[in-house]
């Protein structure tokens, strides 16, 4: 038998080149969609999504939730990964085992072999949410890279430099898109353009993004 390596086998998928350290896998993660959904809502029950609020005294319009040891949290003093869940003071639920396996699995395919992440943050985006332009540093090794998987209605990443003085580029991301960002992309200016009203057959009005990372 042929392997179908880039064909339409579920699972098959042209690794695209984005930048220096960022790869690009389009439909990668469609075929495990039903099964991440599930596991974003089995972890949403033990930890709901809620809207953190900026140090700066903003309300985040992105709700967000997460999984692992810890998760990225932020409040009134500041952003840092976090052991408990602020909201009821227990551990956050544990790392479905079909993130861990599908984070592995994109990494691997972008070249790096034995990505374990010790924390999944899950965005929820509803029309209007947007993420400005940052970085990601709470992370303690930044040769680990970041994993990111988008689902549902599609949004305009924008993709900067490593200073805010580089003007962004768009990247459209759409259902089941999984990006691996390591190496000398891991630390660039990076946001989500306002989401814009529409409807996904599997997650109804919303857009979700994982991004998987290795925090400690
Ligand atoms: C580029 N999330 O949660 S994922 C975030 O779609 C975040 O919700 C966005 O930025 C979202 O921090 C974008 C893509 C992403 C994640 C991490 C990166 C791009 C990155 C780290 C370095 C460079
Ligand atoms: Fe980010």
């Amino acid at each position: 038998m042929t392997p179908d390596l880039f064909g339409d086998t579920p699972g098959a998928f042209a690794p695209e080149p984005l930048a220096p350290g960022a790869v690009v896998l389009r439909g990668y993660a469609a075929g495990v969609a039903g099964a991440l959904l599930a596991a974003i809502t089995e972890v949403a029950a033990g930890a709901p999504f809620r809207q953190m609020k900026t140090p700066g005294g903003y309300t985040m319009s992105v709700a967000m939730t997460g999984c692992g040891e810890v998760c990225w949290v932020t409040d009134q003093t500041g952003y840092r990964y976090q052991a408990g869940d602020p909201l009821s003071g227990q551990p956050w639920p544990a790392m479905p085992e079909p993130f861990l396996r599908l984070a592995g699995e994109a990494a691997a395919a972008a070249g790096y072999r034995d990505f374990i992440p010790d924390a999944c943050l899950i965005n929820r985006y509803c029309p209007g949410s947007r993420m400005s332009l940052h970085q990601d540093r709470d992370e303690r090794d930044f040769d680990q890279p970041i994993v990111s998987v988008s689902l549902g209605l599609p949004a305009t990443f924008q993709f900067g430099g490593e200073t805010r003085r580089v003007r962004p580029v768009n990247v459209p991301l759409s259902h089941g898109d999984v990006v691996v960002w390591g190496g000398p992309a891991r630390l660039r200016y990076h946001g989500v353009l306002r989401l814009k009203q529409g409807w996904h057959p599997l997650t109804g009005e919303y857009r979700y993004n994982l991004t998987f990372r290795r925090a400690l």
